[in-house]
Parts: C-alpha cells; structure tokens; sequence
C-alpha cells in the first residue's frame, strides 16, 4: 500500500468551513498531529509519499478530496469550492506515475471525500461539493471498468464519508442522523456513539483502523465488536472539518503501470488488480 499527503499549510486557519463555527487553528500544533499520522501510516507498512506543499492553499493537506483512486485508473476530481480547485494538478501528477488519469470535467464537481468504495460498489455522496453531473460522470468512467456506482443523500455534513465509512468489507460504520442508510441493505451497519457524530470516518488498512482519539466511546464499541482500532489525535484538523481519511489518498500496489506506455490519458484502460 501505498499513501499520498501533503503537509499542512500555515494558512489552515483559513480554510473552508460548512458546519463548524471558525476556531483558531494552530498550523504548527496540526503539522505535529499530521506528522503522527504519517508515521502511524508507515507503522503499518504504506509507504509514504508527499505531494510538494502548497503553502497558499489553507486546504491543501486534506489531499483526498482531490481524486478518487481505483485499482484500475485515478480520477481527478473538481472541487465546487473556487479556492480548493488549485490543489489538483500536482497531486494528479504524483498519481499519474502510478495509475492512467481521468478527469471529472467542468461544469460537473466531484471531491474524493464524496466516493467510498466496498468491493465492487461505489458509493457516491449527493452533496453540496459534489455535482448529478459529476456522479455521471464518475459512472461514466467506473461502470466499464465493472463497477456499480450508487448515489446515496447527504446532509447536514459536509462529505458521504464525514457521514459512513467501510470497516470491513461488507460493514459499515454511520452517523445516522448524516445519510440515508437505506441504499445499504444487505451490509452490516454499526452506528456512532450518539454524543460523537463525527466518529464515523474512520481509516481502514485491510483489517486494521485508524480512528481520531476524540472519538473513544465510538472507538470502544467498534474494539469490543472485535475490530483492530489504533487511534490518533488529529483535534487541530478536525477544527477544520478535517478527519483521518481526508489526510491520504490510499493506493494498492495490486497492478503494474508503466506510465511511458500510457499515451491517451482519457482512453480507456483493460487492466484490473484485485480490490483493496
Ligand atoms: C473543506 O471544507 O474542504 C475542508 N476544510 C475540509 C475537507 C475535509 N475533507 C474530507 O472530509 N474529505
């Protein structure tokens, strides 16, 4: 496994926000946090790679929001926010080494912290930072390659996965006032602690979980469910609506791509690695 970051900008204090009040955010207090976090990746054996910094970006360390990486290509994503668009570009080119590159075009909008994938489903966030258009789009690009992609509502927070992540294969973890739940019958769901709504995003590496600390009741009930939950203080972040999963883009080593012989970005791509 593999895991892009991108350091924390001292502008972080000015970072978007669309359901915290503003709070002073300390950037060298976040960068610490950030760096624990990158070293709690690579404990668990990803190796890390990090994007060139963009001091003037205040959003630029929640690198996931950018793409959507499957096995089989990586799909730049569109912001709906002006000031988050700027962030893109370097990072597609980090993941162009890796994975041929498709695009999410104008007027569609598409952030990666809208698209969860469960085996070969992909559910993508209706939000305010993600367009019908750019979920046509998406679909367009991911249901050649043989996955289904199915909408499922948001609100009242800002990304499909502030609101429900994956901690196994067939089971999630929702904040159920945040989704509607009814798209995923047939999965097994285990709720928040209703005091800590914002536990449900949560980092999974195969079997094991990386979970923010300020969630310890939630962190309690996935650990006496059996599950493999290491956790890490990112408070400093989470002031700016930041959470464990929007901090890395999360790429499998399952299959060989030799960038040089890739030489149609937007064509369509035959080769697939089994799921991450
Ligand atoms: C924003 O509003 O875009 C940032 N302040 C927070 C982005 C968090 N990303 C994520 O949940 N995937």
């Amino acid at each position: 496994m593999m895991a892009l970051t991108r350091a924390v900008s001292p502008s972080i204090g000015r970072c978007q926000l669309s359901h915290l009040p503003r709070q002073p955010i300390d950037p060298a207090v976040a960068a610490s946090q950030h760096a624990r976090y990158t070293a709690l990746l690579e404990s668990f054996g990803c190796r890390v790679t990090e994007v060139p910094a963009a001091p003037e970006l205040p959003d630029s360390v929640f690198v996931e929001d950018t793409a959507v990486v499957l096995d089989e290509v990586a799909i730049v994503g569109r912001s709906s926010v002006a000031s988050r668009r700027s962030e893109t570009e370097p990072v597609a080119s980090e993941l162009g080494r890796h994975r041929p590159i498709r695009r999410i075009h104008a007027p569609g909008t598409l952030e990666g912290g809208d698209v969860l994938r469960t085996g070969r489903t992909i559910w993508v966030g209706e939000s305010r930072r993600t367009s019908a258009a750019g979920l046509a789009q998406l679909r367009s690009i991911a249901e050649p390659l043989g996955y289904e992609v199915r909408p499922v509502r948001v609100t009242g927070c800002l990304h499909l996965k502030t609101a429900v992540t994956a901690v196994a294969d067939d089971a999630l973890l929702v904040s159920p006032d945040w989704v509607d739940v009814a798209p995923f019958q047939g999965l097994h769901l285990t709720e928040v602690h209703p005091d800590e709504p914002f536990a449900a995003n949560v980092l999974r590496l195969g079997t094991r979980l990386i979970m923010d600390s300020g969630h310890p009741r939630t962190v309690a009930r996935l650990r006496s469910a059996g599950r493999d939950v290491t956790t890490v203080d990112i408070s400093e972040l989470a002031k700016a609506e930041g959470g464990v999963t929007c901090c890395s883009l999360l790429l499998s080593d399952t299959i060989a791509f030799r960038p040089e012989s890739h030489h149609r970005p937007d064509s369509g791509v035959s080769s697939r690695g089994a799921s991450g």
